[in-house]
């Protein structure tokens, strides 16, 4: 079902006035035929007291980009809820062969009280690291600073430095604070630069140690998903020299500099360590996609053609036809479940766009997707970039400066080659969201709960995927809901077994009895009845 304009006008108009003109620019109804490319509002802040799905900029850092490297220890300096929150809630799997050097089910604070917001925190931070290293003995620390840290005004730096001196380790320090930015997307750039500039080129490597040696970037191994990647990669003859950050090592990520190409599956979260690595070493980056089986294919496809090796070209196509003839009668089976059935895809910064080819396949449409905390180009393609305008949100955090590496630059390809291949394959670049929906499709940025329950009572959605702040909400409207940032208790859900196996939890979804239980609330009548009334200063 295709939604109109005046239906949108209709939700948006129960908003006050000052609300409704901020949420229209982050509300598009897909039209290919409008006149000039649809432009989307996004990366900007949240209305306060609007509840949203968004994260915090030290969820961002620590949480996502930083956490999921398994060989350091994590410190979160703050109070103890910012650290609970973020233990283990994001699925990042790993396994280690050294499980002394595994700390990835562990949670370290310093679990800040009120003396210390008085008094200062250093010194327990301190504290906390010495404790850290004669109990675990890591590779690295990295501390993570929340907000009443950056109130306080404590020293990481000075504390990290004092420790790396002491201890003859890294301690990384980032001051990726909650309110640091408008969303968890602050603190993967913080993430990001920090992680470039203290950590990558760090090892002694100087040469791939095999051939066809990629990094694989943005994937977190949620689930399981950098697994199963990670054996498929390895099946077609990649070497892997680290994966950015899932199941990923310090020790891995030192040696980044010597991959002949990085992979890129959640842009969104890493560009920006991939526009550097290309910047500074030479290494381009192809924007991938594992989510789906057609896309898995392409992908692979698109790797092999990057390196041009034939005999690669040739093994790529044999590990894809067994593949598929092990897999797709299966899913062919759940595709009966699934055919005809419409989907809501609203998550983070880029599953809301990879999962839609995953229900295509399976022959459903998606019919309203979104960004939590994605920026324009995820909505609209790379090619705007220079075109978005920076606030004062954004200008918090800076650019790191990087310039080619005197001794390790290498171009990796002849400039005619690249830009041969570049017309070929996704290299430097991604389409965005926005390109790939369908007509009278919506596409909803930052979407929070109100809009939540009237999209739903206006499409009639077979299906949500989302995340854990709104899934109950979803489910007592009688609907399923499909958490695609914790993939609930399953997963892989990328690459060819992945794909599967979201085949198979959708159908559960589908056939479960439990929805004849259910009566959505606004079959219960009396409905309450209310009305906003808009006075001077408020909104
Ligand atoms: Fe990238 Fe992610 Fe995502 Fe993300 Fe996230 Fe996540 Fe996500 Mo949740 S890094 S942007 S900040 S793909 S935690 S693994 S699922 S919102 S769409």
């Amino acid at each position: 079902m295709a939604m109109t304009e005046k239906q949108l006008e209709e939700i948006l108009a129960k908003y006050p006035s000052k609300v409704q003109k901020n949420r229209k620019k982050h509300i598009l109804v897909r039209d290919s035929a409008a006149e000039t490319p649809q432009i989307i509002e996004a990366n900007t802040r949240t209305i306060p007291g609007i509840i949203t799905n968004r994260g915090c900029a030290y969820a961002g850092c620590k949480g996502v980009v930083i956490g999921p490297l398994k060989d350091m220890v994590h410190i979160t300096h703050g109070p103890v809820g910012c650290a609970y929150y973020t233990w283990g809630t994001r699925r990042n799997k790993a396994k280690s062969e050294n499980p002394e050097k595994n700390f990835i089910n562990y949670c370290f604070t310093t679990d800040m009280q009120e003396s210390d917001i008085v008094f200062g925190g250093e010194k327990k931070l301190a504290k906390v690291i010495d404790d850290v290293m004669a109990i675990f003995s890591p590779n690295a620390i990295s501390i993570s600073a929340t907000c009443p840290v950056g109130l306080i005004g404590d020293d990481l730096g000075a504390v990290a430095k004092r420790a790396e001196e002491k201890y003859g380790i890294q301690v990384l320090s980032f001051n990726c604070e909650g309110y640091k930015g408008v969303s968890q997307s602050a603190g993967h750039h913080i993430a990001n630069n920090g992680l470039m500039e203290h950590v990558i080129g760090k090892g002694d490597a100087e040469e791939a140690p095999a051939k066809y040696a990629i990094n694989l970037l943005g994937e977190y191994n949620i689930g399981g998903d950098g697994w199963e990647v990670e054996r498929i990669l390895k099946e077609v003859g990649y070497h892997i020299v680290t994966i950015m950050t899932g199941d990923g090592t310090y020790e891995d990520l030192k040696n980044a500099h010597v991959a002949e190409l990085n992979l890129v599956q959640c842009h969104r979260s890493i560009n920006y360590i991939a526009e550097m690595l290309e910047i500074k070493y030479g290494t381009p980056w192809l924007k991938v996609n594992f989510v789906g089986v057609q896309a898995t294919c392409d992908t692979l496809r698109d790797i092999a053609q990057y390196f041009g090796d034939e005999a690669l070209i040739q093994k790529t196509e044999e590990v894809i036809a067994k593949e598929l003839a092990r897999i797709e009668a299966k899913i062919d089976q759940y595709k009966k479940i699934c055919e005809g059935k419409t989907a809501f895809c609203f998550v983070g910064g880029s599953r809301g766009h990879h999962f839609q080819g995953l229900f295509k396949e399976l022959g459903m449409e998606t019919v309203l997707a979104g960004y939590e905390f994605a920026h324009r180009d995820d909505y609209e393609g790379r090619q705007v970039i220079p075109d978005i305008k920076l606030d004062a949100d954004t200008k918090n955090i800076p650019d790191l400066h990087v310039e080619k590496d005197p001794e390790r630059f290498r171009l990796k390809l002849s400039p005619e080659r690249y830009e041969e291949l570049k017309k070929k394959i996704p290299l430097s670049q991604y389409c965005g969201m926005n390109v790939e929906m369908k007509d009278g499709s919506v596409i909803v940025d930052d979407l929070n709960h109100f809009e939540t329950e009237e999209f739903i009572k206006i499409l009639k959605p077979d299906i949500l995927a989302s995340g854990i702040k709104d899934k109950y909400v979803i489910q007592k409207m009688g609907l399923p809901s499909k958490q695609l940032h914790s993939y609930d208790y399953s997963g892989p859900y990328a690459g060819f077994n992945g794909a599967l196996n979201f085949a198979e939890d959708i159908c559960m979804s589908f056939t479960s009895p439990t929805w004849n239980f259910i009566t959505p609330p606004w079959k219960n009548e009396p409905l309450l009845v209310g009305t906003v009334t808009e006075e001077e200063g408020v909104a």
